[in-house]
């Protein structure tokens, strides 16, 4: 079954490294992934090499690079059932999401990725908490604006409710000192964080646009803590002051989850 996923959220989320990682979480989930073109295998292999063997994250996703990935998964589920699914993942700028107008503008020759979100069965809304917390107004700005334009796709002619698609909301990054603590497994903790995390204003807005069923809030770091060293994060400081990603310890959290909440 084919599964269109989009990946959305502001620049320096943390969803180009979200996606290099995404291959080893779903292997680690139990389930078989393949890459369907060659591109999106290279893409996978590329930034491999970056993480695990340079300690160093994917380079910044440039405004006029809107690229979709596809993989196939599968796993024999409960009963003995086979599962599977395309993934058809997209990643765009963040850019494309703060300031559609002027990239529209600017390059008219790329997809709108607004126009492959509205056909995703499920979105994957990428937040680093940190930036949100510090620019609430900017994020209900650029959350609101997406949210509206899914809903008016949704349901075009209609003053009902819009609904939009499932929306797995996942917090990066929280593999950081200040968060270390805050990721519950079962994500039951999440609504609480994400309530503070954003604000009256944008939590309601998300709630005004989805059916509240169909919205989760996950918390997530691709690169994970060192799970002997009590929760601490796999990026360490070099004496330089640069920071990098300890090798011996990247080990993703909750980056498939949300997915696999999604095709459930
Ligand atoms: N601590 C931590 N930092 C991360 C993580 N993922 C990404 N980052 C940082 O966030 C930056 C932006 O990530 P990127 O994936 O390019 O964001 P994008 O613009 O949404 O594609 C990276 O260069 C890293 O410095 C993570 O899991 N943990
Ligand atoms: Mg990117």
């Amino acid at each position: 079954m084919k599964k269109n996923i989009g990946i959305w959220g502001p620049k320096g989320a943390g969803k180009t490294t979200y996606l290099s990682v995404l291959y080893h979480d779903c292997l680690a989930n139990g389930w078989k992934m393949k890459a369907a073109d060659e591109e999106s295998d290279e893409f996978r292999l590329k930034n491999y090499k970056l993480l695990f063997e340079q300690g160093e994250f994917p380079a910044a996703t440039r405004p006029n690079e809107v690229s979709i990935y596809t993989y196939d998964i599968s796993r024999v589920g409960a009963l003995g059932v086979a599962q599977s699914y395309r993934l058809v993942l997209a990643d765009a700028s963040g850019e494309w999401f703060e300031n559609p107008i002027h990239l529209r503008n600017q390059f008219p020759e790329v997809v709108n990725p607004y126009n492959r979100l509205v056909t995703c069965h499920g979105l994957v809304l990428l937040l680093d908490p940190e930036e949100v917390q510090e620019q609430q107004a900017t994020h209900f700005v650029s959350i609101s604006r997406a949210l509206g334009t899914l809903g008016r796709a949704a349901s075009p002619n209609s003053v009902n409710q819009p609904i939009i698609p499932y929306l797995a909301i996942c917090f990066t990054k929280m593999d950081r000192d200040k968060y270390r603590y805050k990721i519950d497994a079962e994500g039951d903790k999440m609504a609480d964080f994400a309530q503070q995390v954003l604000g009256d204003h944008i939590y309601r807005d998300i709630l005004n646009a989805c059916d509240p069923e169909r919205v989760r809030f996950f918390g997530c770091s691709s690169i994970g803590w060192n799970k002997n060293s009590n929760k601490h994060s796999a990026i360490v400081t070099k004496a330089s002051g640069e920071n990098q990603i300890d090798l011996s310890k990247i080990s993703p959290i909750h980056i498939f989850k949300p997915i696999e909440w999604l095709l459930r």
